[in-house]
Order: C-alpha cells, then sequence, then structure tokens
C-alpha cells in the first residue's frame, strides 16, 4: 500500500460549447491527470482542472508542483496516512487543485486496493444524487434553448444561471425568461462569479424577487466585506459562498462574519480529505450545502459525484454535475449518464471509472 510514483500528465479537449461567466471563459479542458501509483500495483487516478481567474493555478504549475514539491513529499507513505499527506501538501500555501487531485487519486488507489466504492467509504449516504446544470452567458433565447434541451434529453430540473453582467438586465432578463418558459417545473438560482457590485447584486435580486430564486452565489466580492454583509443581510435566500471559501478558516470566517449563509463544496478545490471537514464544519454551522462544479470533465465529476452522495447534506440539493455534456470528448472508457435528472455512481471499488488508455493517447499534450 505503499505510495511509489505520482504521475501529472496535461492532456486538453475542446469544448463544443464554451462556458462564459463573470470571472472568465473556458474553451478548452486543458487539465492535468493525477495518477498516485503504489507498490502493489494498483494506480490511483483523478484530475485538476486549471482555473487561473479564480485559484491562480495553470496547467503547467500544476505539472510542476506536483513533480516537484508533492511526488517527493509523499512518495514512501501509505495509502492509509491520507492526514499525513494532507499535512505534507499543506506547507505549500495554496495550489486547490493540485492538491485535491492528488489526495483524490490516493483515496482512489486506497479504494481499489480495498475493493470499496469510494463514496460508500466516505459516508454512503445514498447513490445518487439529483443533477443541476449551469448555464453559461448567452442570448435569453439561447440559454432557454439550451435549459429546454437539458430537460428534454437528460430530465435535468435545476439550473444555475450565470450572471454578473453589466447592465444587470441582461442577466434578469435570462432568469425571467427562464421562469416564463418553464414555471414551477424548475429550480433556479443564480451565480455572479463576483461580477456585480453589492449595490448592483441588491438592485438584481429586488428586480428577480418575484421569480422564486432557490440561492444566490458570490454576486459580489468577499473582499467588499461591509458591502457584502449588507447585501447577504437583506436577501430571502441563502447566499452561498464559492470562491470565497477555499479552505475550512474561510467557510468559518464568511459565515460568522455573515457574507454569506450557505456554501458550495467543490472537489476539484478541496479533494475528499478536505471537503469531509468542511462538510462537517457546515453541518455543525447548520448551513446549506450545494456540490459544486469547477467546469470539471468526466473524471472530475465523478469525484464530486462520489463525494456528494456520500453524505445526507450534501446530496439534499441538486449537484452541479453535468457541464461535461458541453466537452466534444473525454477519458473514460464508460462516459457518465446523466437520466431522469439524476447521476448515479459506480458500485466499482475506487472512485469507479476507467481511463481509456486510447483516449489519453490521443488527448495528452506531453507526447
Ligand atoms: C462556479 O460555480 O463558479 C466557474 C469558475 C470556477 O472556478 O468554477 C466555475 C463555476
Ligand atoms: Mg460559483
Amino acid at each position: 500500500m505503499k505510495i511509489t510514483r505520482v504521475d501529472a500528465i496535461p492532456f486538453a479537449i475542446p469544448y463544443v460549447k464554451p462556458l462564459r461567466f463573470a470571472s472568465g471563459e473556458v474553451h478548452v479542458a486543458n487539465h492535468v491527470l493525477v495518477r498516485v501509483h503504489t507498490d502493489t500495483g494498483v494506480v490511483g487516478v483523478a484530475e485538476a482542472p486549471p482555473r487561473p481567474f479564480t485559484y491562480g493555478e495553470t496547467q503547467d504549475g500544476i505539472i510542476t508542483v506536483v513533480n516537484t514539491i508533492f511526488a517527493p513529499a509523499i512518495v514512501g507513505l501509505t495509502l492509509l496516512e491520507r492526514e499525513v499527506v494532507a499535512a505534507r501538501l499543506a506547507r505549500t500555501i495554496g495550489n486547490p487543485a493540485a492538491k485535491s487531485a492528488v489526495d483524490m487519486a490516493i483515496w482512489d488507489a486506497l479504494g481499489k486496493t480495498l475493493g470499496l466504492p469510494v463514496g460508500d467509504m466516505l459516508g454512503g449516504f445514498t447513490d445518487r444524487l439529483r443533477v443541476s446544470h449551469m448555464l453559461g452567458f448567452a442570448e435569453p433565447a439561447k440559454m432557454v434553448a439550451e435549459a429546454e434541451k437539458m430537460v428534454e434529453t437528460y430530465g435535468i430540473r435545476t439550473f444555475k444561471v450565470k450572471v454578473g453582467r453589466h447592465p444587470v438586465g441582461l442577466d434578469t432578463a435570462v432568469v425571467r425568461a427562464l421562469r416564463e418558459r418553464f414555471g414551477a417545473e424548475i429550480e433556479l438560482y443564480v451565480d455572479g462569479n463576483r461580477g456585480w457590485t453589492a449595490a448592483e447584486s441588491a438592485r438584481a435580486m429586488k428586480e428577480m424577487s418575484d421569480l422564486d430564486l432557490l440561492f444566490a452565489e458570490e454576486l459580489c466580492d468577499a473582499a467588499d466585506v461591509m458591502g457584502r454583509r449588507w447585501l447577504v443581510e437583506q436577501l430571502d435566500v441563502p447566499f452561498i459562498a464559492d470562491e470565497s471559501v477555499p479552505t475550512s478558516a474561510d467557510v468559518t470566517r464568511e459565515i460568522l462574519g455573515r457574507s454569506a449563509t450557505a456554501i458550495s463544496i467543490k472537489t476539484a478545490r478541496t479533494g475528499f480529505t478536505t471537503s469531509r471537514r468542511t462538510h462537517h464544519l457546515a453541518e455543525g454551522l447548520g448551513i446549506p450545502v450545494v456540490m459544486g462544479n469547477q467546469v470539471d470533465g468526466q473524471v472530475g465529476t465523478a469525484c464530486a459525484l462520489a463525494f456528494g452522495s456520500a453524505f445526507e447534506l450534501t446530496s439534499r440539493y441538486a449537484g452541479e454535475l453535468s457541464n461535461f455534456l458541453d466537452m466534444s470528448d473525454d477519458l473514460l472508457t464508460e462516459p457518465l449518464q446523466i437520466r431522469d435528472g439524476h447521476l448515479c455512481r459506480s458500485t466499482a471499488p475506487g472512485i469507479g471509472f476507467e481511463i481509456d488508455p486510447d483516449k489519453l493517447e490521443r488527448y495528452r499534450t506531453d507526447n
């Protein structure tokens, strides 16, 4: 059960439809596949999506930090020493996606070694999550058409609408068009990725007060400490902290500081080990949790599904698990299938997916 080697493999898979939001856009999944090898021949796998506009990581940076700092720090440890791994990775500041991929690849290897699904090892609450689809910036008619396709093809009935543009009416018009088209048939919430000021956010939320929103997420920057507190105080829906809570300490600060009332847990950002801590913290604080999406591919989505389905709190709301549908291809031998608005996790040992070697060969960019 000893870790013998760690690989960091860059790959690039284009999106058929790029995702655009207030803090950036994604056209190609330039991710890093992390493989943790063990002395028994078992290999654990996970992926790291660089999001420079959110956490400052790049594809090259992830590869370098894994190869030069993380791998030497953990080779020789066993798969059971996950807290030792976490402590050693924590010596390096930042790099959340790189740390998370290493952590989740270790859990995958442990599950495969023990013959157990990671979702069961983490908590085993359920085997499925309802799926929420993120709608990126476009004209209202296009966003409604995309939602129609998601409802009809996949049975998805929860949508997170990206907002944060100027003037705010560009976005409120989209949310209104969606509610008018679908009525009570769908759940709707909005994510601003810090695009608005607190005052613009308040105005937009007032404009949408009749649209029965489920949540509002990261509408303005957490660095606007008093502005955000002022905003959150006047909302009648939970305000989700996403990129403002990359660590458990950030969750405590945002929630006790009253500049958020719910959180997004992203396994791409906190892996399984730290996501578990954050989940327990959220449970103790008594706040809602949504399983978020860092524009993950299918490997990352399988990770979010394994974690989200492990606990009651993380499976209460629909999880953001569908943006891989916009990619032109992926790496799995058996693609994830969204049916009747749900994703079911695999019962195979580990996280529960297999990498197709031909696809990896085709999309890796280091050969
Ligand atoms: C989200 O919820 O914000 C966009 C940037 C990122 O890091 O995650 C996505 C989705
Ligand atoms: Mg967000």
